[in-house]
């Protein structure tokens, strides 16, 4: 974006009266911490905004400031829908395609006012008047950071959107272990310079867990992990029955598929869980330039980065995990180049 286009941006939020954020389904990290970021910065500049996401996200982010203000679309869609008619700017946050957002996809892009494209992601298709993109940085909570500067030069984030950012470039990094560049680091400086409550991110993102979650872990691990040397897969895949069984809660699993990743020889590493809805859901891992972006759009209808894709397939979890082997053949074609070398 240009500075033109920043100070065309401005005016136009200063005359905004109904601000959506809106931002991806299952909202992980990154998802809610740029929205609340966002949120809480344009609301220093004086601007209100309400972030809505399709579905709730999971407990361990409930200590972001702000976090109860979220809208969730699927339990309250009668107002989320008026607001998104009612909006006169739209920010979306973190996915390049409508596809995961659902039913507020259409709302969107039926609302002809001007929107705000800020992600990460490959190849966004997400059509907007102003788009602030780039793969090369850690997460969609740094570019916000970048953003807000831009949009309102010399102005303070505050401490509570700091906070939010600096939780959405950790949990996107995977604890500063991925998706890192040099300036991601300066970005985390600048963030706890701000005010970013490193000590708060930690504790409750990485180091609080349930009694159940943490025996979830145990069983999966022990029970559940299956790894298959000759193709370096390694798999977790979790029933309806079983997620149950450990009283499971949304963000339960996270992390698990990186602990499968982690084994010496493997390779790629998949987690599946099955869903309520006769829906099986899974996250891919890789390492370096083993990528599963392009795997999990051909055969789940997903996509994502290189190395962390998700998925989704209308089955059950055994189902799942056929329709994941039949198709290993084509993901080593796929990748034959990059295992050669
Ligand atoms: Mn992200």
């Amino acid at each position: 974006m240009t500075q033109e286009q920043f100070s065309k941006l401005q005016e136009i939020a200063k005359g905004a009266k109904n601000i959506a954020i809106i931002s991806h389904k299952n909202p992980d990290g990154d998802a809610i911490g740029s929205s609340l970021g966002l949120r809480a910065f344009l609301f220093r500049q004086q601007l209100q905004a309400r972030v809505i996401v399709p579905d709730s996200f999971p407990g361990f982010l409930r200590f972001l400031p702000e976090s109860k203000s979220v809208w969730f679309f699927d339990k309250m869609k009668e107002a989320a829908t008026q607001y998104i008619k009612s909006a006169d700017l739209i920010f979306i946050l973190d996915f390049n395609t409508l596809k995961r957002i659902e039913e507020i996809g259409a709302l969107i892009e039926n609302n002809p006012c001007p929107k705000v494209l800020i992600d990460h992601h490959p190849d966004p298709e997400v059509k907007a008047q102003f788009t602030y993109h780039r793969v090369t940085v850690s997460s969609t909570s740094e570019l916000v950071f970048e953003f807000a500067q831009k949009l309102f030069p010399g102005s303070h984030l505050g401490a509570k959107a700091a906070t939010c950012l600096y939780a959405g470039l950790v949990t996107d990094t995977g604890c500063f272990k991925h998706n890192l560049h040099e300036r991601t680091h300066i970005t985390a400086g600048k963030l706890l310079q701000a005010g970013a409550d490193h000590e708060a991110v930690m504790l409750e993102i990485f180091d609080s867990n349930s009694f159940n979650r943490t025996r979830l872990l145990g069983y999966s691990l022990y029970e559940k992990l299956i790894m298959d040397p000759a193709t370096g897969l390694a798999y977790i895949a979790l029933s309806q029955e079983e997620l149950k069984r450990f009283d499971y809660k949304k963000g339960d699993t996270e992390g698990f598929v990186n602990l499968a990743l982690g084994i010496d020889g493997v390779k790629m590493a998949v987690l599946l869980t099955e869903l309520n809805d006769g829906l099986t859901k899974l996250s891919f891992r890789s390492h370096g330039s083993f990528e599963v972006n392009g795997f999990a759009a051909k055969f789940f209808s997903g996509g994502g980065h290189k190395n962390a894709a998700g998925g989704a397939f209308e089955g059950t979890v055994d189902q799942a995990v056929d329709r994941l082997k039949e198709s290993i053949p084509e993901l080593i074609k796929m990748n034959l180049q990059n295992l050669r070398s």
